[in-house]
């Protein structure tokens, strides 16, 4: 199937049947191939990401140039593969990583300017969108701040760090965003809640409502202990990992999320598998011989995601 040009046709479709699509971190060929093994058996739509991390990593310290290779390198495998596949920057913080994605042909962009208050923030993502829809891409912004709301916090605390459902409408409304990643108490990495997880669907509902747009989770990987425990077992040293359990994540699409942020668990995945077949095999000096098993954990969390997600069967 032809490279999706425009993330919104995979996005738009998800948001009016209500599932989710996965959206994968990558940095370079082993993850890639990964992903699409797994979402191709599952006859799934997704979308690959790359941070600006991963695009200095895979331009050898030049974003630019990383921002060309990820791109050709995901264009070349997506044109080979009966599954759509959008490309999507990852948290660009500024017009040069925007730029940079847009010139090497991505589907989407991400600005995230959520550090700045409301008026910065939509100036911000007002200037990008109108860059980026000049390009025939479209943009995803992010209001509030990703990180957990502990239970007994005062309802000040908890406005101070999630989205409101009303500026996120006229946030909308200013910058003509195409897609939103509102704060509802999810968090990058593999530490997430102390307590129980707990994400504010209420908010996110009166967003959707308000809106109409498809919503994305940050912070989205569940972090499944019996992958940390296969790390733990060969050798690593993981303690009080904690992601969005399944059930949660089910729910959040139910609610509206469409795309699904996903990294850690493909990097724990992947750790697992390698440091297995490292234990396994010592006497091994193949690289390729480790990646093998490392990239078939990434391979299963992707499937596993997917269909929690309700996106098999969606190409
Ligand atoms: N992301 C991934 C961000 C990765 O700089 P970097 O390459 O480490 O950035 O945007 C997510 O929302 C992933 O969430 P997760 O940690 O729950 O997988
Ligand atoms: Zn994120």
């Amino acid at each position: 199937m032809p490279y999706v040009k425009n993330t919104m046709e995979i996005l738009g479709k998800a948001n009016k049947e209500y599932y989710g699509v996965g959206a994968f971190n990558i940095n370079d060929m082993e993850f890639l191939y990964a992903i699409v093994n797994g979402a191709v058996k599952e006859n799934a739509p997704i979308i690959i990401e790359t941070s600006e991390g991963a695009m200095k990593y895979a331009g050898n310290g030049d974003p630019a140039l990383g921002a060309q290779v990820l791109a050709d390198m995901v264009k070349r495998i997506a044109d080979e593969v009966p599954i759509p596949i959008a490309l999507h920057l990852d948290h660009g913080h500024d017009m040069e990583h925007v730029v940079a994605c847009i010139k090497a042909g991505y589907s989407s962009v991400m600005i995230d300017a959520s550090k700045y208050p409301f008026e910065e923030n939509a100036r911000i993502t007002k200037e990008i969108v109108k860059v980026a829809h000049a390009a025939g891409i479209s943009v995803e912004a992010e209001l509030g701040r990703l990180q957990g709301v502990e239970d007994n916090v005062s309802v000040a605390e908890r406005d101070a760090v999630l989205i409101n459902p009303d500026e996120a409408k006229k946030f909308v409304e200013i910058t003509e965003v195409d897609f939103l990643a509102p704060a509802i108490g999810t968090s990058h990495g593999a530490f997430k809640f102390k307590g129980e997880a707990k994400l504010d669907f209420e908010r996110l509902q009166k967003v959707k409502e308000l809106t109409g747009l498809p919503m994305v989770l940050h912070g989205a990987s569940s972090v499944p202990p019996e992958i940390v425990e296969e790390a733990n077992k060969y050798g690593a040293n993981i303690k009080g990992a904690k992601g969005v359990p399944f059930d949660v994540l089910k729910e959040a699409v139910k609610y509206g999320i469409n795309k699904v942020n996903t990294d850690t668990d493909l990097r724990m995945a992947f750790l697992a598998g390698l440091r297995k077949a490292l234990h396994d095999d010592p006497a091994q000096f193949d690289p390729r011989k480790y990646f093998k098993p490392a990239m078939e954990m990434v391979e299963q969390a992707v499937i596993d995601r997917i269909r929690i997600l309700g996106s098999s069967g969606k190409a």
